[in-house]
């Protein structure tokens, strides 16, 4: 059996891993294109034993970058969720951890110059449409991965990336409140839906009977938890105009309780299924805007930080996620993130021929 060779960049994208390809390498046909990426990941296999993803939602993502078309951007980037034990590439939520490689892949592949010291790379994402401004640190007219920053989930230490964006309210549900309120209630709880870049359902951890601190693991294996958690999470999906949500992986589901260390307040956040080891970009982006709105589950408990550029640190398993938020006359007017990312492989995928 022959197999055929798909160059391919294999990238962290801060707590995240992925693989990066430019459209033009993938065939044009999606039932044919997501066949190849479940072929290339190693889908459906609990282990991904057959592929290059990691047997783990948060390293069986795909990124795929192309010259833009529009005014406002250098590039559009599609991210696909590559199921790891179903047949399924799923393109309806972003990834803003995978995001964090497309502004170094854009330019590592020729699709945008460097600037100098730092380039700005415009992406338009394609699975919300909307842009995000990435600077990537091009010191010696290349892409420096090396540096100084730290972000927690991940060891060591490497080149500060920042991402900004302009507005990401309602990216998926149309709305910063898709249901039109502060607080909802579902199985006699309270929740906060929102969608700020990912759509989110907050729930406070002491009304599910947790303190709210307890590990991924302890979280993941409470089956009577997760069936209540995804109870609410088919109720709130309709009402935040997302249909039924039983085979999507939106809304996620965030336990909120007050911080435990400096932050602004603490997370444990199920993606929805599994308890995430630290959290989404998109998901503390929207953490974050919640607890500003007031009236929300997220604003009773957390601690928000005075003026009009405020730092808002969320808590989360293995460390903290600070979101920077700038407002201008009490409205939202951006917000932005340190990320890092590093090019780990350099070269081609093989998927077997008789996929063709
Ligand atoms: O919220 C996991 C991740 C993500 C998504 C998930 C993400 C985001 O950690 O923007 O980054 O929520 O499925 O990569």
């Amino acid at each position: 059996m022959g197999q055929t060779r798909i160059p391919c960049l294999l990238m962290r994208g801060g707590t995240s891993k992925g693989a990066y390809f430019l459209a033009s390498d993938l065939p044009e046909q999606q039932a044919l294109r997501d066949r190849v990426l479940l072929a290339a990941m190693g889908s459906p296999d609990a282990r991904q034993i057959d592929g290059i993803g990691g047997g783990d939602s948060l390293t069986s993502k795909v990124a795929i970058i192309k010259p833009s078309a529009r005014a406002d951007a250098d590039v559009d980037y599609l991210f696909a969720q590559v199921l790891v034990d179903a047949p399924r590439v799923d393109y309806g939520q972003n990834c803003g951890n995978i995001l964090a490689g497309v502004g170094p892949f854009a330019i590592e592949r020729g699709l945008v110059a460097v600037q100098g010291d730092v380039t700005l790379v415009r992406i338009f994402m394609e699975n919300t449409g909307q842009i995000a401004i990435a600077h990537v640190p091009t010191p010696k007219g290349a892409v420096s991965y090396a540096g100084e920053a730290r972000i927690d989930g991940v060891p060591g230490y490497a080149a500060p990336l920042i991402v900004e964006f302009e507005d990401v309210a309602g990216s998926s549900c149309g709305a910063l409140l898709p249901t039109g309120n502060a607080v909802d209630v579902f199985e006699g709880v309270e929740v906060t839906c929102v969608d700020n870049g990912m759509p989110v359902v907050l729930i406070r951890a002491g009304d599910l009977g947790l303190s709210g601190y307890e590990s991924p693991e302890q979280l993941d294996a409470d089956a009577r938890l997760k069936a209540r958690i995804e109870k609410i999470r088919l109720q709130a999906g309709p009402r935040m105009h997302l249909g039924d949500v039983s085979q999507r992986n939106v809304p996620k589901m965030c336990l909120v309780a007050p911080a435990q260390a400096d932050g602004a307040l603490s997370t444990r956040t199920f993606i929805p299924h599994r308890c995430h080891t630290s959290i989404g970009v998109f998901g503390a982006v929207s953490v974050a805007v919640a607890c500003l709105i007031e009236g929300s589950v997220p604003a009773g408990l957390a601690r928000i930080p005075a003026g009009d550029v405020k730092q808002l640190s969320v808590e989360h398993p293995t460390g903290e996620f600070t979101v920077e938020l700038r407002l201008q006359d009490g409205e939202l007017v951006g917000c932005g993130l340190m990320r890092t990312a590093r090019l780990l492989f350099d070269g081609n995928v093989c998927v077997p021929d008789t996929l063709y």
